[in-house]
């Protein structure tokens, strides 16, 4: 089933998918990963990305495919280049040497012409009723990794970068808002019919308010409004106005406060979903929305849980689906799959989850 009839309500289960479903935990991925030194080398082979995508849909019968490639293509395409090193995360190139100039001209979206040829081959290989996801980091998440150069520990730079200079930093986020526009834009013109925005760094965004001054010039009221809320929002707004059939998921790792005020101040133009962490409770945020059944909800196992099997997991997964009765729901983690997770765990949660809801609607 396709993700967005979640609001039709015409079926029983949950549709299930699960966040970084293609990678190291399956070996017919690690059989292909060890042809590229390069990790992005392979997220630019059309061929190879959609054969990656495809296969836990193959393995699993998952019912959305997301489409393999990464979160930080659009630093290395504006000119901030990305490597990884084997277990050490990714490492970018000097933050000071790129043009932010560029990204107004769109020369720089070019280079990710491979992402979108994969999404093409992808979606002529599909199952019509299965979803293709393409995704973004969000602009917050990506200049995390832009301003501090790679993983960070304790995101300093960042967050001396926001504090000493408000409006340049602000002027930061507005470029990326503008490239994760045009990113998501084609990926939706190639054949994505559902769009995730990954905040997975949104927990270290500060909450400070404005003084009197930065309000008035800003229009915001704090840090949080500032760099989340209204970036993510403007992203949304201008997409559902093109293309209002397009689900739009945001995942955030965040505090319950964070989903909160998106619940407040998002009033959504098209199909909406919000993906949960599963270090905040599903329940309350669907406590949260109130009768508003149009703001579909997606989560939140634990992938740890996933990882252990057996009947924790079946217990777990039961919990939430039964939690999530009367909602627009769709069955995922709340946050990626590990790297040890066995592979049988991922059958297993998946025939669980449909059997479920067989069970439910006899009764
Ligand atoms: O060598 C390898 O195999 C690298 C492992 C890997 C994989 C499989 C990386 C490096 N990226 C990916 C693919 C990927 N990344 C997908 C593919 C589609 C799928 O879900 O199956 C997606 C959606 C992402 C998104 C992504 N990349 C996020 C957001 C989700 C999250 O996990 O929070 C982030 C933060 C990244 C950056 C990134 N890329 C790769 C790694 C190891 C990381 C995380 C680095 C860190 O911990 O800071």
């Amino acid at each position: 089933m396709k993700l967005a009839d979640v609001l039709l309500r015409k079926h029983n289960t949950p549709p299930i998918w699960l966040m970084r479903q293609a990678g190291r935990y399956l070996p017919e991925y690690r059989a292909i990963r060890q042809n590229y030194d390069d990790f992005l080398s392979f997220c630019y082979a059309p061929q190879d990305a959609s054969t990656v995508t495809l296969h836990p849909i193959q393995r699993f019968d998952l019912d959305a495919a997301i489409i393999f490639s990464d979160i930080l293509v659009i630093p290395d395409a504006l000119g901030q280049r990305v490597f990884f090193e084997k277990d050490h995360g990714p490492k970018l190139t000097n933050f000071s040497k790129i043009n932010l100039d560029q990204a107004h001209t769109n020369n720089w979206i070019k280079k990710l012409a491979p992402v979108y040829d994969a999404i093409h081959i992808t979606r002529s290989k599909l199952d019509s009723n299965k979803s293709l996801i393409g995704f973004a980091g969000t602009p917050w998440t990506l200049a995390c990794y832009m301003l501090e150069e790679g993983k960070s520990t304790n995101f300093n730079t960042i967050l001396n970068y926001q504090h000493n200079d408000r409006y340049a930093f602000m002027h930061f986020i507005d470029v990326l808002t503008h490239c994760v526009t045009q990113h998501i834009r084609q990926q939706i013109e190639a054949g994505c019919d559902v769009i995730q925005l990954f905040d997975s760094w949104a927990i270290k965004a500060p909450y400070e308010y404005f003084t009197e001054k930065q309000k008035n010039k800003t229009g915001f009221m704090d840090t949080q409004e500032a760099y989340i809320l209204n970036p993510i929002q403007k992203i949304i707004n201008t997409l559902h106005k093109e293309y209002p059939n397009v689900l739009i998921i945001y995942y955030s790792r965040c505090p319950e406060q964070l989903y909160m005020r998106m619940i407040e101040t998002h009033k959504p133009m098209g199909p909406f979903g919000l993906s949960v962490w599963h270090e905040v409770s599903l329940t309350h945020i669907k406590s949260a929305l109130k009768n508003n059944t149009t703001t579909i909800l997606q989560g939140n196992l634990s992938p740890h849980v996933l990882e252990q099997g057996g009947d924790p997991l079946y217990h777990e997964a039961k919990n939430i689906v039964e939690s999530m009765q009367n909602h627009p729901f769709i069955f995922n983690l709340g946050h990626g799959i590990l790297k040890t997770t066995p592979p049988e765990h991922v059958a297993n949660l998946v025939s669980y989850i449909r059997s479920l809801s067989h069970t439910s609607s006899d009764a």
